[in-house]
């Protein structure tokens, strides 16, 4: 068996989507996802243009030759879309490699560990008093883990606090949109907002908060311990995780969990944070670092460290990716949460899929592959539509981390 034919699929049924698709020459074909949010078309070409033709006549059995050869092969390595390129054929490869085998890629990662997957879900309102029923509603839908996010008293926006009232991540001008921000007005409110949910639901449910990387270590310090008497599962990318000694000072102040990596692409940026154990979670994905063969390692690497997984899962990673990510936190010994956010309705149309929510857990399913494949005719009436991340200014007008 070889490889025939590697198809990359642009679509956007709601939000683009990037799929590359590895046919045979047998006819038997896997899926990868491809997608960067917002660089969309960058990991296309370099799909289309660089990996495909290397991919031609190829063993597609070769699953870690193949991640070597388009790593070290390329000279190149690592980055968000040479890593989110090899995602994609490495996942596409567990696929095809579970179709041939008739079994479901969690079968042929070891088998599973747990039940089920447990995943934390996105609860988001403009202002504390609305916070309990946001929560709510995904309490009534059984999740036992959610992340909260609120608006900031004297701020516009904020990011990933839908203004309509829907589920939803950003990504909306082509051209990114501005919001504002104030550490200050930050820090001062979202005590109030844990001690508000905490006071409603109890010890029993699981939060979790996204700080989106704004803050600066000894700010970072001070929230965590402000958030301590509400016991958090994890606070989320404190800080940008380029200098990596700085979690040395946030670790020295609180005892708040820290969670980070959706955007690392590689071992290399979880290397140091692990080895001096500076976190407790670790939220690279299958589809930005390096695929089910490199996230697996890279998983390996953090049990040694007591970190668990906590994977990325937001409403750009395409349903491809939430279900290699689904078969391999059911696999793996130090799962901790997946992060997941119910995609759009025509989303699901475009990738039909076997995986399964029920009671706060899912489940990837038991079809033999990852149990996702595209509608490929469906997704071409769907036609790419630039969209990008906004970006963030202090409100003095200075461009800030986001
Ligand atoms: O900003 O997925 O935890 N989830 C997140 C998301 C990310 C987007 C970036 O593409 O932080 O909101
Ligand atoms: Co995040």
């Amino acid at each position: 068996m070889r490889i025939a034919e590697a198809r990359v699929i642009v679509t956007c049924p709601g939000r683009n989507f990037v799929t590359l698709k590895i046919v045979t020459d047998d006819g038997v074909t896997g899926v990868g996802d491809a997608t960067l949010n917002g660089r969309e078309l960058a990991v296309t070409a370099y799909l289309r243009e660089h990996v495909g033709p290397a991919l031609i006549g190829r063993d597609p059995a070769r699953i870690e030759d193949t991640w070597q050869y388009l790593y070290r092969g390329a000279y190149w390595r690592r980055g968000p879309v040479t890593m989110t390129a090899i995602a994609a054929v490495d996942t596409a490869l567990w696929d095809l490699k579970g179709k041939v085998a008739g079994l479901p890629v969690y079968q042929l990662l070891g088998g599973r560990s747990r039940d089920g997957v447990t995943v934390y879900g996105h609860a988001n309102a403009a202002t504390v008093d609305e916070v309990p029923a946001a929560v709510a509603v995904l309490v009534a839908d059984g999740y036992r883990a959610v992340r909260v996010q609120c608006g900031i008293p004297g701020l516009a926006k904020t990011y990933g606090v839908s203004t309509t009232g829907d589920r939803y991540e950003p990504a909306d001008a082509a051209v990114p949109s501005e919001e504002s921000w104030s550490t200050e007005r930050y820090l001062a409110h979202v005590p109030a907002v844990f001690a508000r949910v905490r006071a409603e639901f109890g010890p029993g449910l699981r939060l979790l908060h996204d700080v989106h990387h704004r803050l600066t270590p000894i700010e970072a310090a001070r929230l965590g311990r402000s958030l301590e008497p509400y016991a958090l599962t994890w606070m989320e990318d404190p800080v940008p995780a380029e200098l990596q000694d700085g979690f040395r000072l946030i670790r020295a102040h609180t005892t708040t969990p820290i969670a980070v990596g959706e955007v690392f692409n590689s071992i290399w940026d979880c290397e140091q944070l692990l080895r001096e154990q500076l976190i407790d979670y670790l939220r690279c994905s299958v589809g930005h670092a390096g695929g089910i063969t490199h996230l697996r390692r890279i998983f390996d690497l953090a049990a040694l460290y007591h970190v668990r997984s906590g994977s990325h899962g937001a409403t750009d990673l395409s349903p491809v990716c939430l279900a290699a990510a689904l078969h391999l936190d059911l696999s793996i010994p130090n799962f901790g949460l997946q992060e997941h956010m119910p995609h759009t309705a025509e989303t699901d149309r475009v990738f039909p899929h076997a995986y399964r929510f029920s009671a706060g857990l899912m489940h990837p399913g038991d079809e033999p592959g990852l149990g996702v494949d595209i509608d490929e005719e469906l997704a071409a009436r769907y036609p790419y539509r630039p969209a990008s991340l906004p970006v963030n200014r202090l409100e003095d007008g200075t461009l800030h981390s986001w």
